[in-house]
């Protein structure tokens, strides 16, 4: 699908109080903000018209997004997210999409899905049964998705610590083609694709986000950024220390559509 349009919200002052497993210290807000102003630029490189909605200091994580929303070129779904601190962040972002989407469809309780957790192949979707999306939540989004003409899948990532996401281990980057952690070796959803496989030193550059004829990739994965240069991809580069810091990946920070 060609992106058009991309959402964000620059991370708030409370952004040290979000949710994280990572142990390398409190983000520099000022870093952060310079981060996640680049990009914003990167988006706008791409050819998108990007809105920036004012940061939300009642929800540290409100950054991250993709997690509040599912958009696809035939509709958009505001989500639930499974980390009930998180829950607020959504009617900001359902409000500013009904703009594109005057429809917007809801997950309902007790389901709960983190947008993380879904990845889109050309109009396949891939869900991914997590700490943050239940099987409820991802029965609710498969129904929604098959009223919209949407095939689905399920990817139980439950019994793997290191992924919080699907996305945390999974990109598509177009015609056909998976870039992947070894974390979803035995996802047999993912049989029909082509799989680019990051080493594991590296793994948290699986997150990449393909946009339009760009791929955005996070810096500091000289392998990663190896492979997909031999396969003729062009790549734009992010600093994402201070997201790294909160969990957060790249393609958490915006939604594209
Ligand atoms: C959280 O734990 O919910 C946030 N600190 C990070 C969310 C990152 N979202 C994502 O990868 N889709």
């Amino acid at each position: 699908m060609r992106f058009t349009r991309a959402l964000l919200k620059p991370p708030p002052p409370t952004f040290a109080d979000g949710i994280t497993s990572a142990r390398d210290g409190a983000p520099d807000l000022d870093k952060a903000l310079a981060q996640h102003q680049a990009c914003v630029a990167a988006l706008e490189r791409c050819g998108l018209a990007v809105s920036v909605l004012p940061p939300d200091s009642a929800h540290p994580d409100s950054c991250f997004v993709e997690d509040t929303a599912i958009v696809t070129a035939r509709g958009a779904i505001a989500t639930r997210p499974g980390a009930s601190a998180r829950q607020g962040e959504v009617e900001s972002v359902a409000a500013a999409l009904r703009a594109w989407y005057p429809d917007l469809a809801r997950i309902m309780p007790p389901g709960t899905v983190d947008g993380g957790d879904v990845c889109e192949a050309d109009g396949h979707f891939l869900i991914g049964l997590s700490r943050r999306t239940n099987d409820e939540g991802a029965r609710q989004l498969a129904a929604w998705l098959a009223d919209l003409g949407y095939p689905s899948d399920t990817i139980d990532i439950r019994g793997n610590r290191r992924l919080l996401h699907l996305k945390s281990g999974l990109a598509y980057l177009g015609d056909g083609r998976m870039v992947r952690t070894s974390d979803l070796q035995a996802a047999e959803a993912l049989a029909p694709y082509d799989q680019m496989v990051v080493p594991d030193v590296e793994r948290y550059a699986a997150n990449c986000v393909a946009v339009n004829d760009k791929v955005l990739i996070a810096a500091d994965y000289p392998q990663f950024a190896a492979m997909l240069d031999r396969q003729g991809y062009a790549t734009i580069t992010l600093e994402m220390s201070e997201f790294r810091r909160m969990d957060g990946g790249l393609s958490c920070l915006s939604l594209r559509f």
